[in-house]
């Protein structure tokens, strides 16, 4: 089993591959991507998703959000067949990309638990800046930190039933980061 564990509790486990994509360019990437501005509803008040959203795969929704199908771009095909040889599994069907313009942009705590996905493997990738990405168990609340960096994998397996995870607002941060996480249909 390779990959550094960050989390390992009964059938959940999450791994970690720093800098494993390194060569790839963050620009590049943010160009490949046609980004959308979400409008989400919480509590009856409308605002901006803080943050910029694509979304490949099968028609998905999540939270007040309506994705229509869109096909894996051939940009995007190496990076899949990368992502999951190196997790051994079958290619994923679906890719949710996340651009944070800065440190204000984040995500809240969440689980990628719609019924739809399989939670067996979720894999992230992300480029740019470096940001902290955390988990915790729903119940206890015990939880990691881990420093994503550019290029790195991480693996979120069967982790999405007591655990939750979130990006958080981190205001010191100027500059972008981008991720991709990988996704299976059931
Ligand atoms: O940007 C990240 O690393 C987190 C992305 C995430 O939580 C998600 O797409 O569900």
């Amino acid at each position: 089993m390779d990959g550094v564990i960050v989390l390992n509790d009964g059938n959940a486990q999450c791994r970690h591959w720093p800098g494993r994509f390194a060569a790839e360019s963050l620009d590049e990437w943010i160009e490949r991507v046609p980004w959308r501005q979400n409008r989400i509803t919480v509590y009856g008040k409308t605002y901006d998703e803080p943050r910029l959203t694509a979304w490949f795969g099968p028609a998905y929704r999540y939270s007040s959000i309506d994705w229509p199908a869109s096909q894996i771009p051939v940009e995007l095909k190496e990076l899949n067949s990368l992502v999951s040889n190196k997790l051994d599994c079958r290619e994923f069907d679906a890719v949710l990309c996340n651009l944070y313009r800065d440190g204000q942009d984040a995500m809240g705590w969440h689980r990628d638990n719609e019924p739809e996905i399989d939670p067996a493997v979720i894999a992230s990738v992300s480029f740019g800046t470096r940001r902290d990405f955390k988990i915790r168990h729903r119940v206890t609340k015990e939880g990691q930190t881990v420093s994503l960096g550019h290029g790195d994998l991480l693996s979120m397996e069967q982790l999405q039933t007591h655990h939750e995870h979130a990006l958080p607002r981190r205001t010191r941060v100027l500059t972008p980061r981008l991720n991709l996480t990988f996704r299976h249909f059931r």
